[in-house]
């Protein structure tokens, strides 16, 4: 158990450093409610009311990232007696045991609550055995701090085990974000948590709106196995990709133990009359937007992502990965107990695990009791107006897409509203049938030859182009950039065969960028949230065209008027989605030097390369890294390079037993003949493969023993 420590720092700025666990009196107080309730946690001195004119503070925090386990040992008799439930250390998560990665021990993890204008300032100590970490703060845009965006490979080295790195920024976009683990799945496996910069109430002008300001509600989809061990099943085997349930503030009911006993869930209380700002934030994971409704309650949707919008009341909302909603509920209903109501959509809805769960609101002066009515999947339909909804367009009756929102405050000489684009960039991405030898080696187990459909795994790619990481950050080693490692250099038709590059969108600092978002729907109705690293941006337009669509269709759309651009007052976001079969338009000002991370926010599509790089401005536009910033990068024996063996890696990249990567497509290459490389050979050798030597009919196993035989001699004399 830790305690609040305070220090005062030289600036006069009050610096603390908390782990976050209730304490045991607090768990102790804990009533025993039939449902629980979170017992009150150490407030770090920072989450406080912001004053106009007072002075800003530095905000200190620990992350301890660690292995850790659901339902743990901490955990004593939950859920039998519900009180053990809120024990430090205790993560019920929704009762069922399996391995997660926490940060101080806690899911979600600490959460971050400060000033506009406050400095942040996070130890993060990975205390993993084996793996690297780094987090990212999502809805951050790191003016002045790029090097702490927290993308491995793009911003910085990832954070090594038994290391810390220091993150350093200014807060200085208010709202509500998060901050969650760019590295791998991460996220899935427990590592994210809110993060809310609030500003004083005269300058907030959704102030007469609400009462109180103390409901964050962090969603999310919910495995009950390692994220890792999911994708592995799913892209080496015939294992699936939906998620098994949902999370409310770390929080679910999915387990039920003897006698009906359930791990508690996420309350909320409210006095009737009074008027309550919700910060919703969706923390996902796979391909599961969910959608929340209130029984008996509508809300008034007054931002997203941080930014401020007109006021919209609706009856459900759906958020996708990566989003922000803030709302405001009026607590006019009779005094009682009220389901919340989340609803997993696509991957996660009826047609595969009906991944659901439900919080409490929960009216001073009512009892204990849960309502009435049992809710299910399939009695929480969501009627009536729905904000954001799953694959639709503007113009409907029931439902309100993004770009049919609007900016709080017209926005008065905003570039990106007033002035014709620098830049127009078209970016259509579906899933293809390709044989990606990540998962597919050509020849062995190709695409078409594997003959279970379960698992046959389609690729994601942005423009038939696969993201490939360096062994370096963009950013912070730059120099070590070479020319071949870009998609410009691939001389091949990439809508037929795989292709793999470091994609770098290079935009001149100041440009404005429009950006078509093209979903072209053909493989299967999907959805992606992307996210833009760096810069927000306002969406100025959504719509679905129809089950499919391309590139060329939305052109000519364009050519037509037939696409209405909201060039009035578009709201500013950071995360969208787009209708499958349609698509969204974004304008971004790219006044933010740096490389940033443009990517689907679903976790399995950006690992297996769904993302692409803008780099705005030039290298001499952007700041040096920090004083003795860590390096990263392949060692060849003499140092730092950006590839190990460069010869080798190139000619490899041409050898047909291994597979077309496409940096060089010279197929009479004599040194081709040269290579001898493990791949090749060792299938031939033993000759004992049915399968390769049935299809590679130029290798027999016959032949390959002969050869191998005679280079075994030749080596010996
Ligand atoms: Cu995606």
């Amino acid at each position: 158990m830790m305690s609040a420590a305070s220090v005062q720092c030289a600036t006069t700025a009050i610096v603390a450093v908390l782990f976050f666990v209730p304490s045991p009196a607090a768990a102790a107080a804990a009533s025993a409610e039939l449902y629980g309730s979170e017992p009150a946690v150490d407030v770090h001195p920072c989450q406080r009311e912001c004053r106009s004119g007072e002075p800003a503070k530095t905000c200190e925090y620990r992350f301890k990232v660690e292995w850790y386990y659901t339902m743990s040992k901490a955990c004593y008799d939950c859920p039998y007696n519900l009180t053990d439930c809120f024990r430090p250390d205790c993560v019920p998560a929704d009762g069922v045991q399996k391995p997660i990665i926490v940060v101080n021990r806690s899911l979600p993890g600490p959460s971050i609550q400060v000033c506009l204008g406050d400095t942040v300032l996070v130890d993060v100590e990975n205390a993993m055995m084996e793996e690297s970490t780094s987090i990212h703060w999502h809805g951050h845009h790191q003016r002045n701090s790029p090097y702490m965006d927290g993308v491995p490979y793009v911003t910085q080295c990832p954070v090594p085990p038994h290391s810390s790195f220091r993150y350093v920024y200014l807060a200085d976009n208010e709202g509500t974000h998060f901050w969650h683990s760019h590295s791998g799945c991460q996220r899935g496996d427990g590592v994210f948590g809110s993060f809310i910069v609030r500003v004083p109430k005269d300058r907030d002008i959704h102030r007469d709106m609400y009462d109180e300001d103390l409901h964050v509600l962090t969603v999310t989809d919910w495995l009950h196995q390692l994220g890792i061990r999911k994708f592995l099943a799913h892209y080496h085997g015939s294992g699936d990709n939906k998620p098994e349930t949902l999370l409310i503030n770390g929080r679910g009911r999915y387990k039920v133990f003897k006698d009906g006993f359930h791990t508690p869930l996420t309350q909320f209380h409210v006095t009737r009359g009074k008027r309550y700002r919700f910060r919703l934030i969706n923390a996902g994971f796979l391909n599961c937007p969910i959608s929340m409704s209130i029984d008996n309650h509508t809300f008034t949707m007054i931002a997203t992502d941080g930014y401020n919008i007109q006021p919209v009341v609706v009856d459900s909302l759906v958020s996708y990965a990566g989003e922000r909603w803030d709302f405001v509920l009026e607590a006019t209903a009779d005094i009682g107990n009220y389901w919340m109501r989340f609803k997993g959509l696509m991957d996660c809805d009826e047609r595969f695990t009906k991944a659901f769960e439900v919080a409490i609101l929960h009216y001073d002066g009512a009892d204990n009791k849960k309502p009435e009515n049992i809710p299910t999947y399939d009695n929480s339909i969501h009627t009536g107006i729905q904000l954001n909804a799953l694959n639709k367009g503007s113009g409907l009756m029931d439902s309100a897409t993004v770009s049919e929102l609007e900016d709080a405050i017209p926005p008065i000489n905003d570039l990106r509203l007033e002035k014709k684009p620098d830049m127009t960039l078209f970016m259509s991405y579906d899933f293809y049938s390709l044989d990606n030898p990540h998962f597919h080696k050509p020849m062995l187990y190709g695409f078409k030859q594997v003959t279970h459909k379960a698992e046959r795994v389609y690729t994601p790619q942005i423009n038939n182009m696969t993201f490939k990481f360096q062994s370096f950050p963009l950013l912070s080693q730059k120099e070590m950039i070479q020319p071949w490692m870009s998609c410009e250099h691939i001389k091949k038709d990439c809508s037929k065969e795989f292709c793999e590059c470091t994609n770098i969108i290079k935009v001149p600092l100041g440009s404005i960028v429009e950006l078509f978002l093209i979903d072209k729907g053909v493989t299967y109705n999907a959805n992606h949230p992307f996210h833009l690293h760096g810069h927000p941006f306002r969406v100025i337009a959504m719509e679905r065209v129809g089950n499919h669509t391309s590139v060329e269709e939305i052109e000519q759309m364009d050519r037509d008027g037939r696409i209405v651009r909201n060039l009035r007052s578009a709201p500013l976001k950071d995360t969208v989605t787009v209708p499958d079969g349609g698509f969204t338009i974004l304008r971004f000002l790219a006044d933010n030097p740096g490389y940033w991370l443009f990517h689907c926010h679903i976790e399995f599509h950006v690992e297996v390369g769904m993302a692409t790089v803008f780099k705005i401005g030039e290298d001499w536009d952007m700041l040096p890294p920090p004083p003795g910033f860590p390096k990263c990068g392949n060692y060849n024996g003499k140092g730092l390079v950006s590839f190990l063996y460069p010869e080798d890696i190139e000619l490899q990249y041409k050898n047909p037993n291994v597979y077309h990567y496409g940096f060089i497509d010279n197929k009479n290459d004599s040194r081709i003949n040269m290579i001898t490389t493990l791949d090749k050979w060792w299938p031939f050798v033993g000759g004992a493969h049915p399968y390769v030597s049935s299809i590679a009919n130029t290798n027999t196993p016959y032949f390959s023993i002969v050869l191998c035989v005679l280079i075994s001699v030749l080596l010996i004399y």
